[in-house]
């Protein structure tokens, strides 16, 4: 099941990690190198041993299958997960005339005072990204990300590239294709992406009429980010397995520097007390004949019975 190959790395790291600072400053412990299999006919690997908010992992997904790369149709959706970034682009644009921001991550949680004065600004912020067109494209825009990448990647010829079209196209055409993959890797971008893309490659393989996906992780959160990646290429493979009409196979990961942060060890430790429950299942309503049409509505989540929720912060 998939929360035992979770905990199992959870476990490993706790006794295998290597004490290592990162660029947030709060410090982690990691290890280099590592692979889980999760076999997608169990079913749909969302934790059970924490609640994982589902609805936050599809609208993400379907912001990058859309192309879009502004955080505002993720407000929109009442998602908040990449806030903090697009953030940090304001507050350290000349444009920004609030209260200095500098290290905002790390201060909100150690100064209670600090605290609520970010959230005004991070109110502030998001407000204009909701209502403010002209603020919404400098700011609530996170440069070339996933959205980008996988929908429209430029050619040094100028020209732009479907990658998710083209993997579906093929996998339709040409199912036995070893060049199935999809690249959010770009030298060229770095700078222009508030965070450059840790899942930064997967790729697909047919075999017996099922889809099987495999995704690449440079550096990877294990308590936050780790259960929303793996849901959220599970859903991706369904997906492309609904519309080429095939089942699902294998989702396999690979992660290299693969930490949990210093503030998530005690959650870890909570989680790792749990004993998981059946996983939930995914029903892809019927009829949705192209990826790029799916919606929010047409995905549902059945019998998801998850312990509770654990709460965490998140190291910008
Ligand atoms: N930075 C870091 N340090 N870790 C990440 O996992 C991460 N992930 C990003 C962007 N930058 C990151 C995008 N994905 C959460 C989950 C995924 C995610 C960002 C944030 C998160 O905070 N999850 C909470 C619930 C959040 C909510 O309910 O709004 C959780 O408990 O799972
Ligand atoms: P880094 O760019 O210094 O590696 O920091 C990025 C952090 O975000 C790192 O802890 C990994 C984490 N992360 C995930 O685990 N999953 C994700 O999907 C994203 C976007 C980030």
């Amino acid at each position: 099941q998939a929360d035992h190959t979770y905990l199992q790395l959870c476990r490993y790291i706790l006794e295998n990690g290597t004490k290592k600072e990162d660029r947030t400053g709060t410090g982690t412990l990691s290890i280099f190198g590592y692979q889980m299999r999760f076999n997608l006919q169990e079913g749909f690997p969302l934790l059970t041993t924490k609640r994982v908010p589902f609805r936050l992992i599809a609208s993400e997904l379907l912001w990058f299958l859309k192309g879009d790369t502004n955080v505002r149709y993720l407000l929109q959706h009442n998602n908040h997960i990449w806030d903090e970034w697009g953030f940090q682009k304001w507050v350290t644009s000349s444009d920004y005339d609030g209260p200095d921001m500098t290290n905002f991550g790390l201060r909100s949680q150690e100064d209670e005072a600090f605290k609520a004065i970010y959230e005004a600004q991070m109110q502030r912020y998001q407000e204009k990204v909701l209502h403010d067109d002209d603020f919404a494209a400098l700011y609530g825009d996170l440069g070339n990300v996933y959205g980008k990448q996988w929908r429209s990647w430029e050619g040094a010829n100028g020209q732009t590239y479907d990658q998710i079209q083209y993997i579906i196209q093929e996998i339709k055409r040409n199912p036995d294709s070893r060049r199935l993959v999809c690249s959010a890797w770009s030298a060229s971008d770095l700078e222009h992406q508030q965070l450059p893309p840790c899942h930064y490659a997967f790729q697909f393989y047919v075999v017996d009429g099922k889809l099987s996906c495999m995704f690449n992780m440079r550096s990877n959160d294990v308590f936050l980010g780790l259960p929303f990646n793996i849901a959220s290429y599970a859903l991706l493979t369904h997906l492309i397995a609904h519309e080429c009409q095939l089942d699902v196979g294998e989702l396999i990961y690979t992660g290299a520097d693969v930490h949990i942060y210093s503030n998530h060890i005690e959650q870890v430790q909570t989680q790792l007390t749990r004993d998981p429950k059946k996983l939930p299942t995914l029903t892809i309503k019927p009829g949705v004949a192209s990826i790029f049409d799916v919606e929010l509505d047409d995905l549902q989540l059945n019998d998801y019975d998850p312990h509770p929720t654990i709460k965490a912060s998140v190291a910008v």
